[in-house]
């Protein structure tokens, strides 16, 4: 088993769409092991986002980040990264395959529903970013 850093956006939360979407993840094989509910401050949301700071898009991507509740989470499956990477669909909700929570719930390629952290190197950084130590020692990591 092995975990990775979900976080169910802004849009999503809003929406009303959050208990489906952890019904599709628990429906996938997904445990959640971690769970917390905030609103980003740009500060954070500039720092999360770091590795996208050149992109033409970063500007639209924190305010949208920071314009409602998030919901964070830590699951757990058998190769968690790739297996959730598959479950949420590609990026754009246009081109996500059928039955992709992205493809279900997403509104545009900006307001994509869910976050997937992308390696097990970044899932360690994006949990460690949401959760204490003392929350990942009770996971047993
Ligand atoms: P993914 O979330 O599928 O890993 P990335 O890492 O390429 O996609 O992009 C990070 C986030 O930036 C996306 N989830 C999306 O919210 C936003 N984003 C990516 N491309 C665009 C775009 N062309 N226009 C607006 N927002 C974008």
């Amino acid at each position: 088993m092995s975990t990775t850093l979900a976080i169910i956006k802004p849009d999503a939360v809003s929406a009303g769409k959050a208990g489906k979407i952890f019904a599709h993840l628990e429906d996938n094989g997904f445990r959640v092991r971690a769970l917390r509910m905030l609103r980003f401050s740009r500060e954070q949301a500039g720092e999360f986002y770091a590795v996208h700071r050149e992109r033409p898009f970063y500007g639209e991507l924190v305010e949208f980040m920071t314009s409602g509740p998030v919901i964070p989470m830590v699951l757990e499956a058998d190769d968690a990264v790739s297996k959730l990477r598959e479950a949420i669909g590609a990026t754009d909700p246009a081109e996500a395959a059928d039955g992709t929570i992205r493809k279900l719930y997403a509104e545009s390629i900006g307001r994509n529903a869910i976050h997937a952290s992308d390696s097990d190197e970044n899932a360690a950084r994006e949990i460690g970013f949401f959760f204490s130590e003392a929350e990942r020692v009770a996971l047993g990591r």
